[in-house]
């Protein structure tokens, strides 16, 4: 089945409709989270809730009421396989992003929507509930926190960055984890961060509080709303071969823009350091 490119102005209420999807969602994961919460183990160290399930069908039946004919990828697979969507629109659903911090107590998880079309990131919507912090973007519209335009930081080089990074779910299981790019960045930046929640990571590189985050074995869902967030920003997001990112590609490198070739490059020393090791 073939289908029309979406024009702007759908574009703009599919924004307005991720919006106001992704705050509801937020009020009720907040409100789960207040009246107690069932934590379940996908895996050795991977959480899901209950509150997961109900936010991602909240947002399923939301987003395919208004727009029947897009494609829904849901990190709790409540939507369909990305594997079907060829040239339709896709939304990429995290209901909950961040499920360890939320199981926890923690107050920093988001709510985070993108929509896709070929490859290409149209706009996207990531809510953290606890903050009322509501980031958005639209392609070629840039980036907004609220009614405020983001934009990343001026901040020149590595040695002066504050930095973000994560660590995958198998991390017990291979030396593929991180951990060595962790060593190493650490060194070389002046702080890092592990906030446990990619599309907040990346929103904080939109507004400018983090000069860079980089993470491997990420999904859509993780990285396609905040993605967009940082493009709009002025900022750069590609995969560890530097070229612009695909929101499938799992291994994702943000920045400023001013010294990504940098993190880059220590990024696959160390990679290929242990690929040689190994
Ligand atoms: C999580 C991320 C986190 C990352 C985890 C995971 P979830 O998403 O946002 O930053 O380190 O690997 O992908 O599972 O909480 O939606």
């Amino acid at each position: 089945m073939s289908t029309s490119i979406l024009g702007e102005g759908e574009i703009a209420r599919c924004l307005e409709v991720a919006r106001e999807t992704a705050r509801e969602a937020g009020a009720l994961a907040q409100r789960g989270r207040h009246e107690g919460i069932a934590i379940e183990n996908k895996g050795e160290v991977d959480l899901v809730t209950d509150c997961d399930h109900r936010c991602e069908a909240l947002v399923i039946e939301r987003l395919s009421k208004a727009f029947p004919d897009h494609h829904i990828v849901g990190e709790e697979g409540g939507g369909g396989a990305q594997s079907d969507v060829g040239d339709q629109p896709v939304w990429y659903v995290d209901p909950i992003d961040g499920t360890t911090n939320f199981a926890h107590g923690m107050p920093w998880y988001a709510v985070s929507l993108g929509l896709e079309q070929g490859g290409v990131r149209l706009c996207g919507a990531v809510y953290v509930p606890e903050n009322g912090w509501e980031f958005h973007a639209r392609r070629g519209c840039g980036a907004y926190l609220g009614e405020h335009r983001l934009f990343v930081s001026k901040t020149p080089d590595l040695d002066r960055a504050l930095v973000a990074t994560g660590f995958g779910y198998d991390r017990r299981r291979t030396p593929d984890n991180n951990l060595d790019e962790f060593r190493a960045v650490l060194l070389r930046c002046q702080g890092m961060r592990r906030i446990g929640v990619a599309s907040i990571d990346l929103a904080m590189v939109a507004r400018g509080w983090l000069d860079a985050y980089w993470e491997i074995k990420l999904s859509p869902w993780d990285i396609s709303a905040g993605a967009l967030l940082v493009q709009e920003a002025g900022g750069r997001v590609s995969g560890l071969d530097g070229a612009d990112l695909d929101s499938r590609n799992g291994y994702t490198v943000a920045s400023n823009g001013k010294f990504h070739d940098e993190l880059i490059a220590i990024l696959q020393r160390v990679r290929a350091e242990r690929e040689a090791g190994a």
